[in-house]
């Protein structure tokens, strides 16, 4: 199958990129490098030393054979130039991995907010309409969040993308319903999520678009065994306050000894998936896609839960590292349950990577490896929710 993969440079998107090409998929990747460019921005480099984009892909296809082309293109902004590749290139899919994607940098300043809102809706309309005008019958696959849900329930399992409704007519009549699961975002970040699944709701009820919305957990670790087999194919590790995660932030500041950032007390249970799933994962949901006519396939992409303060003491028994409570920077609830059903992707075929010793130490290792890397200024999150 001949995939776009849109945003294929970044941190889920290149080992993906690879994924599908040693699968025997042909890949075109665009990417503006914005995010190269942010790094410069926030003064912060990855943890590993991430090789320039031509050089990643003139490594892959010596040690394998296999081409994979790369256009830069800032596909909020340069329509023609989309339409144009895709008219010619004429793909059987497209994965739509390019938005900014960290809550922290999208509440920064009404700057960041601003570019996050511009970038992620543009980006996903542009590429919704794109496809609508080359005509072709382009199944598109997008990463969304777990985050669009908010973070709790009222009791039950969050479900896959539609939630059963009752409702009461004037005569008294009771009507079930299934409508999209009401939105709750918890940064301007996740609230573009929420807009984007307005967007594919629109265009699949309009155009007939196929769509199959990924909604994600937290990605942690940096391998797969791809990016393994050389070091200018090695994986970004994001460990400063705006982009690192929570899982990889910890594992790597308990290999530089640097106290755990725990946000308050840690009570959040947040979703989680290792990136060999999220590559396997995205090759499930392109290799099995909505036949024409289905509404919006959402699949909840995730494999466990966690709270935060048990991921720390984890890291702390296993490593000796000392944990730090810190005043929580954004404005979100101190502690939630969360239960998800993840059945769609499991019956697709998902053989769930969940946390062990062995991969936390796998990461662990890297951040050991590359610890004389880390500028331990940029490690606390400075970014407020709110002024109070
Ligand atoms: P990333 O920032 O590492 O990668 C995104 C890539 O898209 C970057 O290479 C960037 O340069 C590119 N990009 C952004 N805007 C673009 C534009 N207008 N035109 C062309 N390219 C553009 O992020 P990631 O961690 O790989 O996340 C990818 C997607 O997965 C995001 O949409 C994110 O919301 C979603 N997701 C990520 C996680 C996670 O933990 N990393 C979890 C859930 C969902
Ligand atoms: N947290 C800490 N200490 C830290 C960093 C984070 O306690 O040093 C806490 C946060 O306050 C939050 C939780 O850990 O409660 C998760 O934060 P995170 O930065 O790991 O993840 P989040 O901001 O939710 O965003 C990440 C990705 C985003 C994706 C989302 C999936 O950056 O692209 O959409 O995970 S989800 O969380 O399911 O919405």
């Amino acid at each position: 199958m001949k995939v776009i993969i849109l945003g294929g440079d970044g941190f889920c998107g290149w080992p993906t990129a690879l994924h599908l090409s040693n699968a025997g998929h042909e890949i075109i990747i665009i990417d503006n490098l914005s995010r190269r460019n942010i790094d410069n921005e926030l003064e912060v480099s990855s943890l590993t030393p991430i090789s320039p984009i031509g050089k990643r892909l003139s490594t892959w296809k010596s040690l394998t054979g296999k081409e994979i082309k790369f256009y830069n293109i800032d596909i909020a902004q340069e329509y023609d130039l989309l339409i144009t590749l895709m008219l010619t290139e004429r793909p059987d899919s497209v994965v739509h991995f390019a938005e900014q994607r960290a809550a922290p940098y999208s509440m920064k300043s009404s700057k960041h907010k601003r570019y996050t809102v511009d970038n992620n809706l543009n980006a996903t309309n542009n590429i919704l309409c794109a496809i609508v005008e080359t005509g072709l019958d382009i199944h598109l696959v997008h990463l969304g969040t777990m985050g669009v849900y908010g973070y709790g329930t009222a009791g039950m399992k969050i479900p896959e993308g539609y939630l059963d409704v009752e409702v009461v007519t004037d005569t008294g009549e009771r009507i079930q319903q299934e409508i999209l699961y009401p939105a709750n975002p918890g940064s301007v970040y996740h609230m573009t999520k929420t807009q984007d699944q307005l967007f594919f709701y629109y265009y699949n009820k309009n155009d007939g678009i196929r769509v199959t919305d990924l909604h994600q957990g937290i990605v942690w670790g940096t391998n797969t065994p791809e990016t393994i087999m050389d070091e200018n194919l090695i994986n970004r590790f994001d460990y400063d306050g705006d982009y690192g995660t929570v899982l990889n932030r910890f594992l790597m500041q308990a290999a530089i000894k640097y106290p755990l950032t725990v946000h308050g007390t840690g009570g959040q249970t947040r979703a989680f998936i290792h990136i060999k799933d999220t590559v396997r994962c995205v090759q499930l949901a392109l290799e099995n896609p909505p036949p024409k006519g289905e509404r919006v396939r959402i699949l909840n992409q995730m494999t466990e839960t966690h709270r935060v303060v048990d991921l720390a003491k984890m890291i702390a028994e296993m490593t000796g590292a000392e944990i730090a409570y810190l005043e929580n920077p954004r404005n979100e609830a101190s502690e939630n349950e969360l239960f998800v059903k993840n059945q769609r992707l499991l019956d697709l075929g998902l053989e769930p990577t969940t946390l062990s010793q062995g991969l936390l130490q796998e990461v662990t290792e890297v951040a050991d490896k590359y610890a004389h890397r880390c500028d331990k200024s940029k490690i606390p999150c400075t970014s407020l929710w709110n002024k109070k």
